[in-house]
């Protein structure tokens, strides 16, 4: 089917899954282009696997960092230890672990392209955003993480506030909030608080609170927003969102879609649980 690109959901250390999907969809491993949609890593039972196929694709891999990414790095520098059920262990006694840090340390939190019209974050993009609000607060994040203040950033990383976005947030509290809508965000208010008490379907949640995709965002220039993260809710398919954690980590589903297909084309593999 000619030069195809395919996002891919939440990995979470599921490699064989990976190589099925990859099969099912007739990925050529020399020419074709993967986009991953964060949380590649913990959980999982072989998240080095996961790292040395994303790596092996080189600049044909498009990742976006999610939470359980990001807890990896914190993780790798002694700020949170990383638990048993994590599974990060293989990476972090590996003995090329500085490979696998530098790489998730290098991703992005977000991804634009205006050949597809589309862009990714691991939870979404915060609905009171432009489209290029959001990659240059993404940026800031990047040059922090990236930067002399990496460890200082990791520290400073965890907690649910600031809960609203407001552009005169500066310092720690302007980044988390930051790193917490593009890879943490799942239901939020009218007002623009987020909450990350609520992990469930909609199904369950107090009614004042709705996803973040049921919040009209005109400032995205029509592009097609494409995220994962949250696996309770499963497929979502409401253009332009397209939510793709279909579970695989729980034993459901590793969901992939074709970027160029004129019409949403989503293919699945099961998963065994991890
Ligand atoms: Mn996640």
């Amino acid at each position: 089917m000619g030069l195809a690109t395919w996002a891919i959901g939440d990995l979470q250390g599921c490699r064989a899954p990976l190589d099925r999907l990859l099969e099912k969809i007739s990925f050529d491993i020399s020419s074709d282009r993967l986009w991953l949609l964060g949380d590649l890593v913990g959980r999982g039972p072989d998240s080095l696997g996961v790292l040395d196929l994303i790596i092996s694709l080189g600049e044909r891999a498009i990742t976006v960092l999610g939470n359980h990414d990001l807890h990896f790095l914190a993780s790798a520098v002694g700020i949170k230890p990383a638990k048993e059920k994590d599974q990060l262990n293989q990476i972090l006694d590996h003995p090329d672990r500085e490979k696998y840090i530098n790489f998730i340390t290098n991703q992005s939190l977000i991804h634009y392209s205006p050949e597809q019209n589309t862009v990714m974050a691991h939870a979404g993009i915060y609905p009171w955003w432009s489209l290029d609000l959001a990659l240059s607060l993404s940026s800031e994040v990047s040059a922090v993480l990236q930067g002399a203040q990496k460890i200082d950033f990791l520290r400073h990383m965890y907690g649910d506030t600031p809960t609203r976005w407001d552009p005169s947030l500066a310092g720690w509290p302007r980044l988390r909030f930051i790193t917490n809508a593009l890879t943490r965000m799942r239901f939020c208010d009218q007002h623009g608080h987020l909450d990350f008490d609520q992990k469930g379907s909609a199904v369950s949640t107090p009614t004042h609170l709705r996803p973040w995709f049921d919040f009209p965002n005109a400032q995205l220039n029509k592009a097609r927003v494409i995220f994962g993260h949250w696996s309770t809710m499963g497929l979502v398919n409401r253009h332009p969102y397209l939510g793709l954690d279909t579970g695989c980590v729980w034993g459901e589903c590793l969901s992939a879609v074709h970027l160029e297909a004129e019409h949403v084309n989503i293919v699945s593999v099961p998963c065994d649980r991890a």
